[in-house]
């Protein structure tokens, strides 16, 4: 039977389906991700791309993150495509209880998914570094150079885990939640290096698992059905 079939017939099926994704997931909308060969990972800059994203840089040289994050990453956020659709379809239908992503462009919320864990956070979330005052992505992305707080004039930061930073407890826990009580769970775009978000699917104890990825991961021998294409059209020969 071929696999778009098979993955079919599995959604049919289950009853509490979760999707666990990451950067893979919107290249396909044209934000690049870290690891394919054309991703940001394989981009000369001035500083290593982990470098630029820690906490520790971003505090140290707020002007080079934000030039690297503006030009390299939100300046690419654009529109859900079929996957991100797809999703919120099978959410809509009462099938998928979560979408866990590490991406922190917001595309599943644009495309309709509600229960949508941020992992990573979101860069349509900022907020001041002083006195908290939240800032909108259209806030960064206008303003020239560091963004920095209307009222108190200190750094504006997304509310995004950097490297170096933790992930938020409650996200954690509504994550094992959700893994730990779906009977399908289909990981899709993602390398599966970044921890502790790759360890969550530890906690995945239902029926089936599914991974679409265009390269092999370390979660593979796992994997009741493996989709090596790109994931959008896996999404769309679906049909939902
Ligand atoms: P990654 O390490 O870059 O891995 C992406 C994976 O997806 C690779 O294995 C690719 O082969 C695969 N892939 C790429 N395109 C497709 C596609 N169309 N269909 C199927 N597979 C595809 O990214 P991870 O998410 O695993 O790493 C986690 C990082 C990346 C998180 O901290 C994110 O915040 C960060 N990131 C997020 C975004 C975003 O928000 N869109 C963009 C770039 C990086």
């Amino acid at each position: 039977m071929d696999k778009i079939r098979l993955l079919r017939g599995m959604i049919e099926k289950a009853d509490r389906i979760v999707f666990f994704g990451g950067a893979g997931v919107s290249t396909e909308s044209g934000i690049p991700d870290f690891r394919s060969d054309k991703g940001l990972y394989s981009k000369k800059y001035k500083y290593p791309a982990e470098t630029i994203l820690s906490s520790r840089f971003f505090y140290k040289n707020p002007e080079d993150f934000y030039d690297f994050y503006k030009t390299s990453i939100i300046a690419y956020i654009s529109k859900p495509n079929p996957s991100h659709i797809a999703l919120a379809q099978l959410e809509r239908q009462g099938k998928l209880t979560a979408v866990i992503t590490q991406n922190i462009d917001g595309l599943h919320q644009m495309a309709g998914s509600s229960n949508v864990i941020e992992l990573h956070g979101s860069s349509h979330r900022n907020y001041c570094i002083n006195c908290g005052k939240n800032y909108s992505l259209d806030y960064v992305k206008k303003t020239e150079g560091v963004p920095r707080c209307e009222l108190c004039n200190s750094l504006v930061r997304p509310d995004v885990v950097l490297y170096g930073e933790s992930l938020k407890p409650e996200v954690l826990s509504s994550s094992i939640e959700a893994l730990s009580t779906c009977d399908l769970l289909i990981i899709g775009g993602t390398s599966l290096v970044v921890y502790p978000a790759a360890a969550l699917i530890e906690y995945f104890n239902g029926e089936k698992l599914v991974l679409i990825n265009k390269e092999h991961t370390s979660k593979d021998n796992y994997a009741d059905l493996i989709i090596r294409r790109p994931i959008g059209e896996v999404f769309s020969e679906l049909n939902l």
